[in-house]
């Protein structure tokens, strides 16, 4: 160990903290650990800065409303390579570096994949030393914290920010002017917007470190501030409310991240976040751009904007702004800069998704936007004039967000293969057939660091031993695994990893929530958000289905499973939460079965994170994957499970049809319906009740749950929910059921097999490499930023 981060540590604990060693909490240590960690970002951070200017290269500028990015102190640490030592510096010190590390709250500004994935894109961006920013909001509040009582979720406000965050820097001087609403004249030509209110972006930096310390690039979160033009005139009127509103505008702005990742909120405090964030980011972009260049029309040489999914789609319309009424551009021109610079990135096809503004909010909130919209419109009208179908952005008194988003870019990406498919044929297909190259795709990743590195010690460790290290930034290289998997001593040895992970977890469900499980049974994992079409439903009916068969039949030789669920519903989502609900009522019933519960047992630790995902994923034998297919634009879930070596039970959806082409049948349990099939079954009016007539398993089990079994103490709380299934089963959990509970079948059988079992878990971590986000970014940095190879 060196003493000079020994050192750092207590220099920081005293010089600023203000702490001395006898005294110092948990709390004081981690900031002191931080900053020591800290002081050795910054010169990499300068360094890539300064290269940057000086080969004049083109910089990424990523435009995202969420970055779920967690814990960084461990992150940090590991990036550096210097991990080791910090252990033993704060051993040194008497501190356990664990500890310290897991007192630091999860920045969990972000709801779930999107946010995830901003994230991993952020590390991947500076391990590959690719210039780039990411530019955000700096909630104050966070995504709600999920706890349970009586089985329900509960919401309470996530305060990250009550103790200071060790890793961000203000930047007053980084502060820009954001309008809203007020009127536009035309004054000598020209279009004169006169904002009813403003409020002012104000940046705070965090370093992005990556791999090996070689590179950081910069994630600037805006927070809103009153502009300080206090309306006098309204006061002296007695209006205080009115006077007193920027202010309330100001401190309302970066509040709160708005808690749904599938619904779109058509609030005009969102609409106002996602011009607050484009705005500022725009500006930012323009400004640092004219610090070193003049000619405007070049901008795409030097700058490339991707706007994830349509909440920053207004930077179409924006950046047309700045050009022609700041800086005189003329519209058209304008419109091919916008156009070369934007990439638009699609994660949903849920139509419940697709951001729409009804022209009269939006036309209330952004009148000069609302007018270049229409421009944006009659252009594209024009260029298409001679083509069969025209598609507007304005249609219904609605603003289309993707349909600008799509109109506005370059290149617009759908997340693994079969969404892009869809992307194609089902959400743009005029589109498509107007612009048929501008659709590519870019399948998800994850950075390995993250989830597998750092969240997986011992079977990281495992595999440095057997192939080297080089494996953490070149994925790739997992496959030289796969001679070693026919070696009995490794699969040994990767089953011991997977036991030791299994066991640390064990110990953390019984603290947690008090479910005492047997490490040797399967961990059987499904954590993502709520939402019916990722159908947790389906995954509780077969709890509940082999809770039964238990009962009928104790001595069949059963698997012991432990389900493992985890993940937060939107507040305002009634159906998820009775799902929720449901989970809960099953797990009370079935751990206090004293003829089952050692052969099944169902945990739920509330507040599923980060944090959380990365204590899970290196535990878990299973992973479950069940979306209705067509549903799940990709997962990135998945491919964590299948790095850590955890076969998935999956539909032919999202990323899961890339998976099961990388590890091949043998180490995949797919079951269900395709996405043609799930269309063509729809059909029939009366799928669900000729799914459950022809399957006793299902019918039993919307008996016992209709009947209060698990919900004794209100024997009909579960009327509604059995009901829909019969009648409304939209995401086809009765189709599914039977398909699903053979392969479950097959699951035990191949669970029982050990040496089986490990192969193909082994296989799957083999095989994995594909799924880096460093290759994601690679992708992007050739189809749609025009970057070549970088660092
Ligand atoms: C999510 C999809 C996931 C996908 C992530 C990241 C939203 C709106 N979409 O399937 O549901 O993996 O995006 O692309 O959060």
């Amino acid at each position: 160990m060196s003493e000079s981060l020994k050192t750092d540590i207590l220099r920081h604990l005293t010089f600023t903290i203000g702490k001395d060693a006898a005294n110092a909490t948990i709390y004081d240590w981690r900031m002191a650990l931080s900053h020591a960690m800290r002081d050795r970002i910054m010169e990499p951070w300068f360094a890539a800065t300064r290269r940057t200017w000086a080969e004049d290269r083109k910089r990424v500028y990523y435009l995202s409303m969420e970055f779920l990015i967690g814990r960084l102190l461990e992150d940090a640490t590991i990036n550096l390579g210097l991990h080791e030592e910090a252990v033993a510096a704060m051993a040194a010190l008497g501190q356990d570096f664990h500890a310290v590390v897991e007192d630091e709250p999860d920045a969990a500004l972000g709801n779930g994949g999107l946010g995830r994935l901003a994230a991993c894109f952020m590390e991947s961006m500076a391990t590959l030393g690719c210039p780039a920013y990411g530019y955000g909001i700096r909630y104050e509040h966070g995504l709600f914290r999920q706890s349970f009582r009586n089985g329900e979720q509960m919401e309470t406000a996530e305060n990250w920010l009550d103790h200071p965050h060790p890793w961000e820097f203000p930047r007053p001087e980084a502060r820009y002017v954001i309008p809203f609403k007020g009127q536009v004249e035309v004054r000598n030509g020209r279009s004169v917007w006169t904002p009813a209110e403003t409020v002012l972006a104000e940046a705070h930096d965090t370093p992005v470190i990556g791999w090996q310390g070689k590179w950081a690039n910069t994630l600037r979160l805006w927070s809103a501030r009153p502009t300080g033009d206090f309306n006098l005139e309204r006061f002296n009127k007695g209006d205080y409310a009115a006077a007193a509103e920027p202010e309330a505008l100001a401190r309302t702005l970066s509040r709160v991240l708005y808690p749904d990742d599938t619904t779109y909120q058509g609030k005009e405090l969102r609409l106002k976040q996602e011009f607050f964030l484009t705005s500022a980011a725009l500006q930012d972009i323009l400004r640092r751009f004219l610090q070193s260049h003049s000619d405007l029309r070049l901008l795409s040489r030097h700058v490339a904007i991707q706007m994830n999914d349509t909440h920053p789609a207004i930077a179409g319309p924006e950046l047309i702004r700045l050009l022609v009424d700041d800086h005189g551009m003329e519209f058209r021109e304008a419109m091919q800069v916008a156009q070369q610079v934007l990439g638009y990135t699609n994660h949903t096809l849920l139509p419940e998704a697709l951001e729409r503004w009804a022209t009269y909010t939006f036309g209330n909130v952004l009148p000069r936007h609302m007018q270049i919209v229409e421009q944006i419109d009659g252009w594209h009208l024009e260029e298409n004039r001679r083509r069969p179908h025209y598609v507007g952005i304005v249609k219904h008194a609605e603003v289309r967000m993707g349909e600008l988003a799509f109109i506005t870019a370059h290149k617009v990406n759908g997340v693994s293969a079969l969404h892009t498919e869809l992307i194609k044929t089902n959400l743009f297909p005029e589109l498509n057939d107007l612009h048929p190259n501008r659709i590519v795709n870019q399948t998800n990743g994850v950075t390995p660091r993250r989830w597998l590195k750092m969240c997986n010690p011992a079977l990281s460790g495992l595999i440095t031993d057997t192939i080297g290290s080089g494996w953490e930034a070149d994925l790739d290289r997992l496959r030289d695994l796969e001679p070693h998997v026919e070696d009995p001593a490794f699969r040994q040895a990767f089953g011991t990893a997977k036991r030791d992970n299994k066991v640390k977890l064990a110990a953390w469900l019984e603290r947690t929530c008090g479910v005492d499980v047997d490490p040797d049974a399967l961990f059987d994992v499904q954590v993502k958000r709520l939402h019916e079409y990722k159908r947790q439903l389906l995954n509780i009916l077969e709890t509940v289905a082999r809770w039964k068969a238990i009962h009928d039949n104790p001595n069949a030789g059963w698997v012991p499973r432990v389900k493992i669920f985890g993940g937060k519903s939107a507040p305002g989502y009634a159906v998820a939460k009775e799902i929720i609900h449901l989970i809960n009522d099953v797990a009370t019933v079935l751990n206090n079965d004293p003829v089952t519960s050692d052969l099944l047992k169902v945990a739920y630790p509330p507040n599923y994170n980060v944090s959380m995902a990365e204590r899970l994923v290196p535990a878990a034998d299973l992973s479950e994957q069940i979306s209705t297919a067509g549903k799940e634009a990709s997962g990135t879930g998945n491919m964590k499970f299948m790095i850590n070596g955890a076969p998935t039970i999956g539909t032919l959806d999202g990323a899961n049809v890339e998976i099961l082409k990388e590890v091949s049948g043998e180490n995949f349990f797919l079951f269900g319906l395709t996405a043609e099939e799930v269309v063509k079954r729809r059909e029939d009016p009366e799928h669900a009740r000729h799914a459950i007539e022809s399957s006793q398993a299902l019918k039993d089990v919307l008996q016992m749950i209709a009947e209060g079994r698990f919900s004794p103490d209100q024997p009909d709380r579960y009327h509604a929910l059995v009901h829909r299934v019969w009648h409304h089963d939209y995401f086809l959990v009765a189709s599914d059921f039977d398909s699903y509970i053979e392969t479950q079948g097959k699951v035990d059988a191949a669970f029982t097999d050990r040496d089986r079992w490990l192969r193909m878990a082994a296989l799957n971590t083999a095989r994995s490499g594909f799924f880096s986000s460093d290759r994601t970014i690679r992708g992007y940095m050739t189809d749609i930023w025009d970057i070549g190879p970088a660092i």
